[in-house]
């Protein structure tokens, strides 16, 4: 991987310019031009659109996106019984991690007689996005569908990509998902198609009011066009893995963490920081072991070479902490010392691995913990899919006479301050307009 030395620099005081570090450039807004004719294509002829742009897309021909029930049937009763066994286990981990996110209705006394109480209410109805394409990823129907569920969303549609080889159906590993999850109501459709299905609805497919789910430039264009009309998770580019580690690490370890996310795709960004040079250099010598053995060796090695990925030498962790930090990883591995002790110090990542015994691999299936998590440096103001996602949180706020007499002058002065007076006069329509004095 290529280098950059940052060794020297006073990190800590000056911050890390966040330009000088690798990551992948995604052009979101050149696509959206492509995609705002498909949008509106399906908003207004609906199947239709959608069925031809399956074709164009995906190159297969279908007379409907919904997928039949007994598909559904079929592909679990066909799921290889060890790939079930670990679909349930991953199920009952992420169960146990996002049911204890859901959130309790909680009143505050404000002052006597006056509270706010906040209310979360799940969403009516989601569609959540599962990708096709080059990798199936049935983990990714648990991860989107399992937080809806533990939030008690209303009802929830999935679409994923229709595969030629399995007569335009979603791949079987998925609609087995699906139906392991007891969701019924799954769409063959992909890309911008399937988010503009889901945002204007169809003939087939009611329309929702938000959309999860990872996915290539079309969907995260497509996402982008039509937020505001309908919630989004995020628009999620390719995924990143960052590695903290000192000489403490397992360059066996790292490498195969690294190769292992940039196993995603050829934009994929595997950042190793490190104060070692020793190991810096032992990683690279594994990855080049390594890639020689794994399947998908082509995909990885331009991943590792590309501008996103990259070793970036610290003089200490306490400018590793600073660099992961700027960097603002979706996955980030701590491999030092004292691992549990460093990993508390990190501000900014989409979930953290703490020391040899968690790679990121274990949070892709059974961890317990979400995969869909923020990228392209997001982590600094977003979270991953949670319970949270699917929930709104509401103000109810029930004050009695007394407590609205109390308060009533200031709202009137403020009113006035920012020349509302009408917004005043609705509290003084209230007291025969006389403002009360405050006590
Ligand atoms: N690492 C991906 C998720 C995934 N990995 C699915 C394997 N399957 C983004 O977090
Ligand atoms: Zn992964």
């Amino acid at each position: 991987m290529t280098r950059l030395d940052l060794r020297g620099r006073d990190l800590a005081a000056a911050g890390v310019d966040r330009d000088l570090l690798p990551r992948a450039e995604l052009d979101v807004e050149a696509a959206l031009e492509k995609v705002r004719p498909i949008c509106d294509a399906v908003h207004h002829r609906g199947t239709a659109a959608v069925i031809e742009y399956n074709e164009r897309f995906d190159g297969v021909r279908t007379d409907r996106v919904r997928v039949p029930a007994e598909a559904l049937e079929k592909a679990l009763a066909d799921l290889e019984p060890a790939v079930r066994a670990a679909l349930e286990e991953s199920i009952r981990r992420a169960r146990i991690v996002h049911r204890d996110q859901r959130r309790t209705d909680s009143t505050v006394r404000v002052v006597p007689g006056g509270t706010v109480t906040e209310r979360w209410v799940p969403v009516e109805r989601v569609g959540l996005y599962v990708p096709g394409g080059r990798a199936v990823y049935p983990s990714s129907v648990v991860m989107n569908v399992v937080p809806a569920q533990e939030a008690e969303v209303g009802s929830l549609a999935v679409a994923s990509p229709p595969q030629k080889e399995f007569g335009g159906l979603p791949h079987p590993t998925i609609l087995a998902a699906c139906a392991l999850l007891g969701v019924d109501e799954v769409y063959a459709a992909g890309g911008a198609q399937a988010i503009a299905m889901f945002a204007y609805g169809t003939e087939e497919c009611a329309p929702v009011q938000l959309v999860t789910g990872p996915g290539n430039i079309w969907v995260a264009a497509a996402k982008r066009l039509l937020k505001g009309r309908i919630g989004i998770d995020s628009e999620a580019g390719p995924t990143e893995i960052a590695i903290l580690a000192d000489d403490t690490a397992d360059a066996r370890h790292v490498a195969a963490d690294l190769i292992s996310q940039a196993e995603h795709d050829t934009l994929a960004a595997a950042v190793l920081v490190t104060p070692s040079e020793a190991l810096a250099d032992a990683v690279d010598a594994e990855l080049t072991s390594q890639l020689a053995s794994t399947k998908h060796q082509e995909r990885i090695a331009e991943a590792l070479a590309g501008r996103q990925s990259g070793t970036i030498l610290v003089d200490d962790l306490d400018q590793g902490l600073a660099v992961v930090d700027a960097y603002a990883a979706e996955h980030l591995e701590i491999q030092t010392e004292d691992a549990a002790g460093v990993a508390a110090r990190v501000r900014n990542a989409g979930a953290v691995f703490v020391g040899p015994w968690a790679p990121v691999s274990l949070g892709d299936y059974c961890a317990g913990s979400n995969h869909v998590l923020p990228t392209g440096g997001c982590a600094c103001h977003s979270s991953g899919l949670s319970v949270q996602s699917f929930l709104r949180g509401i103000h109810v706020v029930d004050y009695t006479r007394d407590a609205l007499a109390d308060v009533a002058h200031h709202v009137v002065t403020l009113a006035e301050a920012e020349d509302l007076p009408a917004h005043g006069a609705a509290l003084k329509a209230r007291f025969d307009w006389k403002v009360p004095e405050g006590k």
